[in-house]
């Protein structure tokens, strides 16, 4: 082999697999996108953090960078940002926590390694965060927890554990241990490390150890003698941590901290650097993809309309499976079975874009285009591969679009169908009438919906009650008895964006009689994206 032909064979080696993804949960409002920003900034992607809800001239936040995210202070939709630290790539994807977003956060979800679940001292588990738990648990996605917002008086540190344990089924190790609470709150002590981080931002401190009276001098006598109870406790009462128990599923690390005082937020990037997971094996059809093998793969797993406002393109975002992308590269999209270049692909450091040259497993990168690449689609060297688990769910709410303006049907569809993409709602026509029909899980996605349709497209648009208060996706093997069906119910059918059959009906009661009566048909809640 020559000489240059081994180094190449090497670099690639080696860069292989020093790319960490990883997702940031929770319950809204939990500290998730303050977390992202105070990460990218203590890693130094950034000179300067934003706040959520930033006033006059303040700086806001990288990833709550829509205008509706920014005016209501939560964020709608996820955002990936990418950052260095001690020598890895590390790409963070800042998820919505409200549940009337959950299909984005879940469809992230298939994207990353591990998550960060952020929890709120105040609070402990909610609903929210029960319900993505139990997503990661599914497809095996290892947890680190970060129990936030230690500056404010919060609940006994114990019974938070206890819950994380008893609810999670989750055996917790807490890396860290809060010095103080509340107003007497002094920082974040690491037990291995013996490092204190600050409650004021400032830089990981040095200790001989928990005996170290430097430590604890600032503390008040009772609070000093109630670290050192709970310390002795600590270390007693729960298990090391254990890499692999980690990596299984079955244990979290925890770390405490306050995202807005920079408090644990080093120790956090310190924890994923040394804990966070390689890139994983990916599950498909017909066979799980590895990410050592040679040849590249990756799978689309978000869709953007209109990230740059100056440029009305979409941008897909791709996670890297395996293999090494190079720009300009052939590839086959294997839904179409055509072959594609991608001449322009895109980085998102820290919400600078950069064109990426090579990317490797676990990488995400961003794919612009007018709509040829779609949630789920496989992009692959040849091979027909299909990647599984991205679902779209059965929408709650349904709602006819009123178009105020006859002359803008065009700009509506265009809107309608970028947004679905995007899965900020589904949209379904009708087969009898012309209507667009909108089915959204939760009422914000209308919310979001509206003001994006007036903001990105200018079009004046309504809602009027559909008449229609569930849907469900037909599928069945029997393609007669599924025409037939169809034909006899052609009153409440439609289709959705890809002309699959949906039925939509008025009551629950009426979908229970039909089903009951069309066993060879399968009324379907979910559907997977192929
Ligand atoms: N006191 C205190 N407030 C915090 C802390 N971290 C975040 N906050 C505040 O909590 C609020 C919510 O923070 P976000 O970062 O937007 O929470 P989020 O989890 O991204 O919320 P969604 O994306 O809407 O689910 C904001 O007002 C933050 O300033 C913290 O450590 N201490
Ligand atoms: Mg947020």
């Amino acid at each position: 082999m020559s000489e240059t032909a081994n180094l190449e064979r090497k670099a690639a080696a080696g860069q292989q697999f020093d790319r960490r993804s990883f997702a940031i949960i929770s319950h809204p409002d939990a500290g998730k996108t303050t977390l992202t920003e105070k990460l990218l900034y203590r890693s130094g992607a950034i000179r300067a953090a934003g706040q959520v809800r930033a006033k006059g001239e303040s700086r806001r936040t990288r990833s709550d960078w829509m205008e509706i995210e920014q005016q209501r202070g939560i964020s709608v939709s996820s955002s990936v940002m990418t950052y260095e630290y001690g020598g890895l790539t590390f790409n963070l994807l800042d998820t919505p926590g409200h549940a009337d977003f959950s299909e984005d956060t879940y469809r992230t979800l298939t994207a990353v390694d591990s998550a960060v679940m952020v929890i709120d001292a105040a609070k402990g588990i909610e609903a929210q965060t029960l319900k993505l738990f139990e997503v990661c648990r599914l497809r095996d996605i290892p947890i680190i927890t970060f129990v936030n917002k230690l500056d404010r008086e919060g609940r006994d540190n114990f019974e938070l554990l206890d819950e994380i344990e008893q609810r999670l089924a989750l055996d917790v190790s807490p890396i860290t241990w809060p010095v103080g609470v509340g107003q007497n709150f002094q920082g974040a002590y690491n037990f291995a490390e013996k490092t204190l981080s600050p409650n004021n931002g400032g830089e990981l401190r040095r200790y001989e150890g928990l005996e170290d009276p430097a430590l604890t001098e600032k503390l008040p006598a009772d609070l000093r003698e109630r670290f050192e109870e709970e310390t002795a406790l600590v270390q007693e009462a729960y298990k090391p941590f254990d890499a692999q128990a980690f990596r299984e599923g079955h244990m979290t690390p925890v770390l405490f901290g306050s995202a807005l005082r920079e408090c644990g937020v080093d120790q956090l990037l310190d924890l994923l650097r040394a804990q966070a997971p390689e890139p994983r094996p990916q599950p498909a059809e017909p066979r799980t993809v590895r990410p050592e093998e040679k040849k590249f793969t990756g799978f689309v797993f978000k869709v953007q309309a209109n990230l740059d406002p100056n440029h009305r393109d979409r941008v897909a975002f791709l996670r890297v499976c395996s293999g090494r992308f190079q720009r300009g590269q052939k590839l086959t999209l294997v839904r179409t079975g055509k072959p594609m270049a991608v001449s322009n692909p895109i980085f998102f450091f820290a919400q600078e874009r950069e064109l990426v040259e090579e990317a490797f497993p676990g990488d995400i990168i961003g794919i612009p285009n007018h709509g040829t690449l779609r949630v789920g689609d496989a992009l692959t060297e040849g091979e027909a591969i299909r990647f599984t688990g991205i679902p779209n769910f059965a929408p709650e709410i349904l709602r006819r679009i009123r178009l105020d303006d006859p002359m803008k049907a065009k700009q509506l569809k265009r809107a309608l169908e970028d947004l679905a993409e995007e899965g900020v709602t589904q949209v379904f026509r009708p087969m009898i009438g012309a209507d667009w029909i909108v089915g959204v899980v939760g009422a914000l996605q209308l919310d979001v919906l509206l003001t994006r349709i007036r903001g990105e497209y200018k079009v004046e648009v309504g809602y009027e009650d559909a008449g229609y208060e569930t849907a469900r996706w037909l599928v069945s093997d029997d393609k007669a008895a599924l025409k037939r069906f169809v034909e006899q119910n052609r009153g409440s059918m439609g289709t959705d964006r890809d002309d699959n059959p949906v039925l939509l009906l008025r009551n629950r009661w009426e979908m229970d009689r039909l089903e009951r009566n069309a066993p060879e048909i399968t009324f379907s809640t979910v559907r997977e994206r192929s």
